[in-house]
């Protein structure tokens, strides 16, 4: 018996919740309450266990507060093992027909291999082992109870995923952690290296790197497409490319979009992006650091973008050549976007570098100021803006906020602004 299954049945014994009428259970109604309701059932349960748990399995009703999503068959609960192929979502989680693990699948490389496309891999909360290898299959492999309750570690990279032209591998509420990569490889954290695409999303990228001899501690693509949201990058530690590495492979230049990301607390360049494509919209560069000699904070050659609604600020480098705060070609369109106090040189004395920017503050809705964010301390800094940010309402006028108002500046403006 399960410590919830336990505790469910424990609390059923103890407390007495209101039942809801027409549960639908088969039990004989021996109590003396009516039907009070619309619905065509006739009330037969309400006396077994006082609608609490109708099916006996363990689990309360949703009616009564529960969270069993089929009160009159006990076979479905949340402590049921998912199986496939019956149209049924048997353990509640809101998935139907999912590749369960560790329930179903006692691993998530065995679920993956298990998988077709538009399968979807759900993990239950927990921590798992990484240097999985996700097959040229569109699928979404995601953390039920979200980034804060599941793990996956270890491996060179932690997940590798190999989607073909026209496919996409999904990974979501996941966070990822301890990867490493080696020179000349690319990825520690995840690595894309085949023409498809690769989404991330409501995920959590941190120590991933470690070598500082490869590219790419957190993202690593070549020729690989991505697509980022509401996903945070910290103290990832890689010289190039700490966060986010990009580059051609062959003649294939990938595609990279960042939308609502926080990179920060980084060691090295948070974002290095070569012959590719590169929409940054919502991106929070800040608190990046290194003594390493190729900076921090972004770094693009070779490629065609857009940098929007953006921070790049407090990004350190200790090397008096290196490209800090925002290092960028004509090829990349910078507005609405803050950049500040980034720093080189002995001690950081060279005050906000930007070699070969096309960035100018009071231009194209461009700032220089403090972005005054609730917490600096960059190893898990909380980047929403304080109430007096000169950047609230700042951003693009054409994009809004979930609350209407002119989109703001950072990784928490603009329509996906709520994670
Ligand atoms: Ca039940
Ligand atoms: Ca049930
Ligand atoms: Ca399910
Ligand atoms: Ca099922």
């Amino acid at each position: 018996m399960s410590y919830f299954r336990f505790t469910s049945v424990f609390l059923s014994a103890c407390l007495w919740i209101p039942e809801p009428s027409d549960e639908g259970g088969a039990a004989a109604d021996t109590d003396t309450d009516t039907d009070t309701d619309t619905d065509t059932d006739t009330d037969t349960d309400t006396d077994t266990g006082g609608g609490f748990d109708v099916d006996a399995d363990g689990h309360a009703s949703e009616p009564a507060g529960g969270d069993d999503c089929n009160d009159d068959d006990a076979a479905i609960n949340p402590d049921a093992t998912e199986l496939r192929g019956n149209s049924v979502d048997d353990d509640c989680n809101d998935y139907t027909d999912e590749l369960s693990v560790p329930r179903a699948y006692a691993t998530i490389q065995q679920a993956l291999d298990a998988a077709a496309d538009r399968d979807t891999v759900v993990l239950k909360p927990g921590s798992y082992t990484g240097g999985l290898v996700v097959p040229d299959t569109e699928l979404t492999l995601v953390g039920e109870g979200g980034a804060a309750e599941t793990t996956v570690s270890g491996g060179s990279p932690v997940i590798e995923v190999e989607p073909s032209i026209g496919r996409s591998v999904t990974l979501a509420g996941i966070t990822i952690s301890g990867g490493t990569v080696s020179f000349p490889s690319i990825g520690a954290g995840v690595r894309c290296l085949s023409p498809g695409t690769v989404t991330i999303r409501d995920s959590v990228l941190t120590d991933n790197g470690g070598a500082q001899n490869g590219y790419g501690g957190g993202l690593g693509l070549s020729g690989c497409n991505a697509v980022v949201s509401k996903t945070s990058f910290h103290s990832n530690p890689l010289d190039i490319g700490a966060a986010v590495y990009a580059t051609r492979n062959g003649s294939v230049t990938p595609s990279v979009s960042l939308t609502n990301v926080s990179m920060t607390g980084n060691a090295g360049v948070a974002v290095w992006v070569t012959y590719s494509s590169l929409t940054m919209d919502h991106v929070v560069v800040s608190g990046n650091t290194t003594a390493n000699n190729n900076g921090a904070g972004v770094y693009t050659q070779s490629v065609v973008g857009v940098i929007t609604n953006s921070i790049i600020s407090n990004n350190y480098s200790t090397s008096s050549v290196a490209y800090t705060g925002l290092a960028t070609t004509g090829g990349v369109t910078v507005y609405y976007t803050d950049v500040w106090d980034n720093r080189s040189g002995s001690s950081y004395a060279l005050s906000n570098v930007n070699t070969m920017t096309v960035f100018t503050a009071g231009v194209s809705g461009n700032l220089d100021v403090d972005p005054r964010f609730t917490d600096t301390d960059w190893s898990a800094a909380d980047v929403h803006l304080r109430s007096s940010s000169p950047l609230i309402d700042a951003g693009d006028p054409a994009g809004r906020d979930v609350d209407g108002t002119v989109a703001d500046i950072g990784a928490y403006g603009g329509s996906g602004g709520s994670w």
